[in-house]
């Protein structure tokens, strides 16, 4: 049984390794699976060039918008052991990666941290953040201390991203 769920929060996937579609499926289902978590929405795939090192693979990514109890912190340990599962390895910024799962917004919170700043840094500059968010979020949610997704998006070109179909 889930808990009653109180915050709702954006969780942004993306991989570029090891079949990284499945890997984006597979992440999914054990984030839905989560204790004091329930799955509210998944956005389409979608496919993009690096940012960062040129030379690595496309990425895949998308964003999954869920309800939970868990505090920030919690989530983010939970995703993290999720990330470790699909062996992540930390090489070098920006690099390729077979799962990296970022808290995009939770809540209204502004979080700084040294190891949890939300919302998670430069979604306002990642068009595969901010296209998938406003797919399932809709254009008036609010990106604390950032503004609206519809006022993001003006400023943010799609720059090659393509959505993949279902
Ligand atoms: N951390 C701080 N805040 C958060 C948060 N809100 N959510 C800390 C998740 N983690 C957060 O992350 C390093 C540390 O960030 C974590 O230990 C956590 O305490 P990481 O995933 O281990 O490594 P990283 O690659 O250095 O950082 P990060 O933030 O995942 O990288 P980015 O900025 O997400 O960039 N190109 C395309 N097209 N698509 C992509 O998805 N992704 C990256 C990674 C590069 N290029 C890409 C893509
Ligand atoms: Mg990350």
């Amino acid at each position: 049984m889930k808990t009653a769920a109180e915050i709702e929060a954006y969780i942004g996937l993306g991989s570029n390794l090891e079949q990284p579609e499945a890997q984006i499926t597979s992440a999914r289902k054990e984030i839905a699976a989560l204790p004091q978590v329930a799955e509210g929405a998944f956005s389409s795939l979608y496919r993009s060039a690096p940012m960062g090192p040129q030379d690595q693979p496309d990425y895949i990514n998308a964003v999954m918008k869920i309800s939970t109890d868990l505090s920030p912190m919690a989530l983010l340990q939970a995703l993290q052991r999720i990330e470790n599962r699909h062996g992540r390895v930390r090489a070098r910024r920006w690099g390729e990666r077979t799962l990296d799962l970022d808290i995009l917004c939770y809540g209204d919170q502004q979080i700084e941290q040294p190891d949890l700043i939300i919302p998670h840094v430069g979604i306002a500059e990642r068009a595969f953040v901010l296209y998938p968010l406003a797919e399932i979020a809709g254009p008036d949610l609010v990106i604390p201390g950032q503004g609206t997704l519809s006022q993001l998006l003006t400023a943010c070109p799609l720059n090659g991203l393509s959505r993949l179909p279902a």
